[in-house]
């Protein structure tokens, strides 16, 4: 057992006792023991719960990291059973413990232990009631989700075979509406069959929620952010009216271009734009149509899927080139195990789950990440996402297991992208991927690939959790599950289904963070942050000259600046490691309105005639 150094005798006895006795029987059965609740009203008595937690909650989570990484690299009904099983016992050990945490409300506490209750209480993303059966349903239910999703594919009338993989490299390359349309039903069929599960999972996971304090799963998840929910959700609404004009700018200017490549029967200007014409699955990055929209007399003059290709890059070759750029600014070189333990090339010969992710497995030096990486501008990005992620848990490797995380979940998403924002020009020269570093001209092609990116994303980082929140609600019914996505997709991201949908399908399973119940507005809040980090950083160096030229490349003071927000993990409100990195206390969409205001004005330009809105 690891031990404090400042602990009298007293404590650790007391330590030793529950250990032995009380709390493994909350653990075991759930049973919240009368004769602890009175003693445990005492500081003393907190710290020993939140110690003893800590050290359960260590075991189990690695056990079902490991078991979850194996589930996720090689899928069978094995696996699946296993990794489930490992997250029953997280759930239930979790459930436990956020009921104890309860017992110490109105106590008062040292600030440490109250904030480690907090997060005991707001641990689960899909909590489950406290009995065996129900808890045994949620796990199982969410990892064959998982499994579905991963293991996806469909055919077409000729017999060819698509994985999303395959159909997301269509969708980025061609133009030809019927294909894409192809390409998007078919990967859409994939989740018809996940609409059921999901019913019942939201059902159990609500009960869950609402047996620890919660209105439901969604009140939980937007309870995660130092403030409260309800205040959290109008933060939300504030961002987006912020970021509104500029994102119906660009919506506006690519309508027009895509009614002009497709005809204005397929594309009505004025109107919403088909989901399937974007260059991606769920229309979320537009970067990929670049050449139907790039600005006539801006472009940079290099193209980067192609500089990768052409050379011949291999998927470790790219991770390599994120990694030195992060020990350029002062991080320590990944561990050896990285390497031999991470997931880089799409296995032929088994199933897997593609999505991205970055995993730490022992909350110590166990970094990996699992990434069917394609060699190409959009998956060099993604790798600095994810490298991002595994940065930052060893950064904050040293703290107390529950303040290992993000300062809120958007902190660990937009940490890696804000790096990726240094990926200028001026830095793909000094690595030798250009030779000349186009001039002021080009800036505008430059802005629009980065607008392409991350403007176009912020609607749909909102969508998944404005319909998951309403479902758990219950002011979406199973019944609209379909249709209420759309009507929600409508409104923020003015695109439509390309083909009449109907209450069979159930369309907000085909994205990996419905099916594998992963809580999406940390993307959105990521978007608007990684802007605010950058503006930071920049002006730490003492940056002159365009936002967007700006790179923190070989900059060990932005490194530092970095390393000691990263540091602070979850042990403060999310509030003051902003504070600490940017000086400001609050999330704000200037710096990302900022950083596009020369396109805006651009875009402003084209649209004049035309309908801006949708
Ligand atoms: O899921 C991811 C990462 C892993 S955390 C690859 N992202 C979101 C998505 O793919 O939908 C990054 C951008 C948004
Ligand atoms: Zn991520």
């Amino acid at each position: 057992m690891k031990l404090a150094d400042s602990h009298s005798y007293f404590e650790e006895a007391m330590r030793s006792r529950l250990l032995l006795t009380g709390l493994i029987l909350i653990i075991a059965t759930g049973v919240d023991a009368q004769n602890t609740s009175r003693s445990g009203r005492t500081v003393a008595e907190a710290k020993v719960f939140v110690d003893s937690a800590e050290q359960r909650l260590r075991e189990l989570w690695v056990r079902s990291s490991r078991a979850s990484w194996v589930q996720n690299n090689f899928i069978t009904d094995d696996t699946e059973a296993l990794a489930a099983d490992a997250q029953k016992d997280v759930t239930a050990a979790s459930v436990a413990f956020a009921k104890g945490a309860a017992r110490f409300d109105g106590v008062k506490l040292p600030y440490e232990i109250e904030r480690k209750l907090k997060l005991l209480k707001l641990s689960l993303t899909l909590p489950a009631p406290s009995n065996d059966n129900d808890q045994q349903e949620v796990t199982q239910i969410a990892v064959s989700l998982e499994s579905d999703y991963g293991k996806g594919k469909f055919s077409t009338q000729n017999g060819t075979v698509y994985t999303l993989n395959d159909a997301s490299r269509v969708m980025a390359t061609s133009r030809n509406y019927d294909t894409l349309l192809l390409m998007w039903k078919g990967w859409h069929e994939v989740a018809r069959p996940m609409r059921e599960r999901y019913t019942r999972l939201a059902k159990l996971t609500n009960k869950g929620a609402k047996e620890l304090g919660f209105a439901d799963v969604g009140s939980l998840w937007r309870s995660n952010y130092d403030m409260p929910p309800g205040e959290f959700a109008k933060e939300i609404d504030r961002l987006w009216l912020q970021v509104k004009p500029l994102y119906d700018a660009l919506h506006a200017y690519v309508r027009t271009a895509l009614a002009k490549e497709y005809g204005k029967g397929k594309v009505e200007r004025g109107g919403r734009i088909p989901a399937h014409l974007l260059g991606n699955m769920w229309a979320q990055s537009w970067l990929n149509i670049y050449p139907l929209v790039a600005p006539p007399s801006g472009d940079p003059g290099y193209d980067l899927t192609k500089i990768l290709q052409e050379r011949k890059a291999t998927e470790e070759d790219l991770v390599h080139i994120g990694e030195r750029f992060f020990v350029s600014i002062g991080f320590d070189p990944l561990p050896a195990s990285f390497w031999t333990r991470s997931l880089f090339r799409k296995p032929q010969d088994r199933e897997v789950i593609c999505h991205a992710s970055a995993w730490s497995i022992d909350f110590h030096d166990d970094l990996r990440i699992k990434m069917c990486i394609e060699v190409n501008d959009e998956d060099f990005q993604t790798i600095h996402h994810e490298l991002g992620h595994n940065f930052y848990q060893r950064a904050y490797n040293g703290q107390p297991l529950l303040f290992q995380g993000s300062a809120n979940d958007g902190f660990h998403e937009a940490l890696g992208d804000a790096v990726a924002l240094s990926l200028s020009p001026e830095y793909l020269q000094q690595l030798g991927m250009i030779s000349t570093v186009p001039d002021a001209s080009g800036d505008l092609g430059l802005l629009m690939k980065m607008a392409l990116d991350k403007v176009a994303f912020l609607p749909f980082g909102l969508v998944v959790d404005q319909w998951r929140w309403k479902v758990f609600s219950g002011e979406i019914s199973p019944n609209e599950y379909n249709s209420s996505w759309w009507s929600l997709r409508e409104k923020y991201q003015g695109v439509q289904a390309p083909v009449e949908r109907t209450e069979k399908d159930f369309d907000p399973g085909a994205k990996f963070h419905v099916a594998g119940s992963v809580p999406y507005t940390r993307y959105f809040i990521s978007t608007i942050l990684q802007f605010q980090f950058h503006r930071a950083l920049a002006r730490e160096m003492g940056h002159t000259g365009p936002i967007h030229r700006a790179s923190i490349y070989n900059n060990k003071r932005a490194g530092e600046k970095l390393k000691a927000m990263m540091a602070m993990g979850q042990s403060r409100p999310w509030q003051e490691a902003l504070e600490a990195l940017t000086g400001e206390k609050q999330m704000d969409a200037s710096a990302i309105v900022d950083y596009f205001a020369p396109l805006k004005r651009w875009l402003d330009e084209q649209n004049k005639g035309q309908k801006v809105g949708y």
